[in-house]
């Protein structure tokens, strides 16, 4: 399991995505903007436009918000949505007693990709997002990604039964993808 250990410092300012940001050069745009540049299809745009609603913005063409606030938010529920599924991970390996070796050797797996997630999606917003720093938030995704890919195989090994967990990862997989897409947004400013 990587460690990252630059990212421990702070977790309090996950928090701030309803505070507003003041990064220079950013530009103040409505949901259906910013929801149109960062998504090439209409499926994407939909899930955009949900995401911004779920995360309590005011979706009428009148309002703006600075960009990196939409990135945040994205961002934010994406680790939300990991920390559901840890914990669904973790209850699997405490408590269910069916597990096969192989199949719990998966879910102990998905732990460390998870993990691993985790920490760059947490890297993102404290130092990248949080700091107005956009340079390297495409490559920093695309890592954390690599990681939820790595569990979703997991979850596709053949020994493994209907696996109760893939609906999650795929959910998580669609959070980070639309979450990167907005990060992409800033890092091309
Ligand atoms: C995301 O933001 C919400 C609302 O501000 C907050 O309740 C939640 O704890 C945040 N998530 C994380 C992982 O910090
Ligand atoms: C426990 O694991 C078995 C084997 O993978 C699975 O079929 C079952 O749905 C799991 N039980 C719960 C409550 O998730």
């Amino acid at each position: 399991m990587k460690v990252i250990p630059i990212l421990l410092f702070i977790l309090a300012p996950l928090h701030m995505a309803a505070a507003r940001l003041l990064c220079p050069n950013v530009p103040h745009v409505s949901t259906a903007i910013v929801c149109g540049n960062a998504c090439g299809t209409k499926l994407l745009y939909d899930h955009c436009i949900d995401t911004m609603r779920h995360g309590g913005i005011d979706l009428s063409p009148s309002h703006t918000e600075e960009t990196t606030v939409y990135a945040i938010l994205a961002a934010n529920q994406t680790l939300d949505s990991y920390d559901d599924t840890l914990e669904a991970l973790r209850i699997q390996l405490q408590q269910n007693k069916s597990l096969s070796g192989p199949e719990t050797d998966a879910y102990q797996g998905c732990m460390d990709d998870y993990d691993d997630a985790y920490n760059y999606l947490a890297l993102i917003v404290n130092n990248c997002l949080n700091n107005c720093y956009f340079k390297k938030i495409t490559d920093v995704y695309l890592s954390g990604m690599t990681s939820l890919e790595n569990c979703r195989d997991r979850m596709l090994a053949p020994w493994m039964k209907v696996p109760p967990l893939y609906p999650k990862v795929e959910r998580d997989r669609n959070k980070v993808l639309m979450a990167y897409l907005l990060g992409r947004l800033l890092q091309a400013l």
